[in-house]
């Protein structure tokens, strides 16, 4: 090399100085790290127990209306990732509080919502000039850019999870939001419009399904998803790593039932323990029903009903239910398939 002699280190670190003032720099520093052998080891595994999300939560209920709130909710953030509203790379986690009288007022933005009950029977979603009253295990979709309002003329508090895609639609700065006029907009369907239009197994005859569209049914009932679940197990054929693990789906197109957020409900019976596993899409796992404990690499969670617990990316993972178990789980998984990005890894296990 010419003229550089000894110095050779000097040298570099002063021509990177001079690039950096000038908006460059050399690849070759930083090459490894902005192309990994496998995904960054950066996120955390975590576990929420629910009675203690659940104090805060009532806390708040004393602190803050909601009105004033907007959304009550609390964050639940990857501990990796302090003040960014992150419980995965690309997806975010909140528990939100519903009181009896409360209004959550109308607006609209263009990043979607699910919720998914934790607590409360018959609080109410409003979508799209519909209403859906909410219970226990269901699965509802707030869909981008929809009009949603809350309310609760229940005598008893409402909880639930919100599931966003706020850190992928935040990346991207594709952020767009409005409020409405009114606390409440105006409801133009019937209750039981949707599940009766296109969740029955039946679409209107001339119904156009667009790619990518979301779900047109946005109440997915617990009921109906557990009742098929218990059939499923009395007909056996568990898969080794997931026992029986259903996606959520667009009847309109096979899908996901939302674009950017993959849902999925599982049933593990008492002392099915899974094999090992691991996939590129971080995952959000509730505890709908039963108890027990998962490996997360060599961490061990114990949970129990409305715990929640975050498996990170590429990162092995085993259940070890000690009754029978229901998860309700949710990643990026359907954005990275679009991708050509998504990779999983069942260690020689084929599935069922
Ligand atoms: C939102 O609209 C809700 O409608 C919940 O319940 C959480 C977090 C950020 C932005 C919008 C809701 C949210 C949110």
């Amino acid at each position: 090399m010419a003229a550089v002699g000894g110095n050779l280190k000097e040298a570099r670190e002063a021509f990177y100085a001079r690039l950096k003032k000038r908006h460059m720099s050399p690849l070759w520093t930083v090459l490894h790290d902005l192309v990994s052998d496998t995904p960054r080891r950066d996120m955390q595994a975590a576990i929420w127990r629910y009675a203690d999300v659940r104090d805060y939560l009532m806390e708040a209920g004393e602190l803050i209306t909601a009105r004033e709130a907007e959304r009550r909710a609390i964050i639940l953030e990857n501990p990796s990732w302090p003040g960014e509203a992150r419980i995965t790379p690309t997806l975010y986690a909140a528990i939100q509080l519903v009181l009896p009288g409360d209004v959550a007022p109308a607006h609209r933005h263009t990043q979607s919502a699910l919720r998914f009950v934790l607590e409360g029977e018959g609080a109410f979603t409003a979508v799209d000039g519909e209403r859906t009253r909410m219970h226990r295990g269901d699965f509802v979709i707030t869909p981008s850019w929809t009009w949603h309002d809350h309310g609760n003329e229940t005598t008893e508090p409402m909880i639930w999870l919100d599931g966003l895609d706020i850190p992928l639609v935040y990346y991207m700065n594709a952020s767009f939001a409005e409020r409405g006029a009114a606390d409440r907009q105006e409801v133009t369907k019937p209750e039981g419009d949707a599940p009766a239009r296109y969740g029955s197994g039946l679409l209107p005859v001339d119904y156009k399904a667009r790619p990518y569209a979301t779900s047109p049914v946005f109440n997915y009932p617990y009921e109906a998803a557990r009742a098929a679940l218990d059939r499923l197990a009395a007909a056996g054929r568990f898969d080794p790593c997931h026992g029986i693990k259903q996606k959520y789906v667009n009847p309109a197109t096979g899908d996901y039932a939302m674009p950017t957020i993959a849902t999925f409900l599982q049933y593990l019976p008492k002392g099915y323990s899974t094999a090992r596993y691991r996939s590129t899409d971080a995952t959000v796992f509730v505890v709908v029903e039963g108890n027990g404990h998962s490996m997360v690499g060599e961490t061990r969670f114990d949970w129990g009903p409305n715990d929640l617990f975050v498996v990170p990316t590429w990162e092995t993972v085993t259940h070890h239910p000690a009754a029978d178990t229901v998860f309700f789980s949710y990643s990026d998984r359907g954005v990275q398939e679009k991708l050509g990005l998504w990779r999983e890894d069942r260690f020689g296990e084929a599935p069922a």
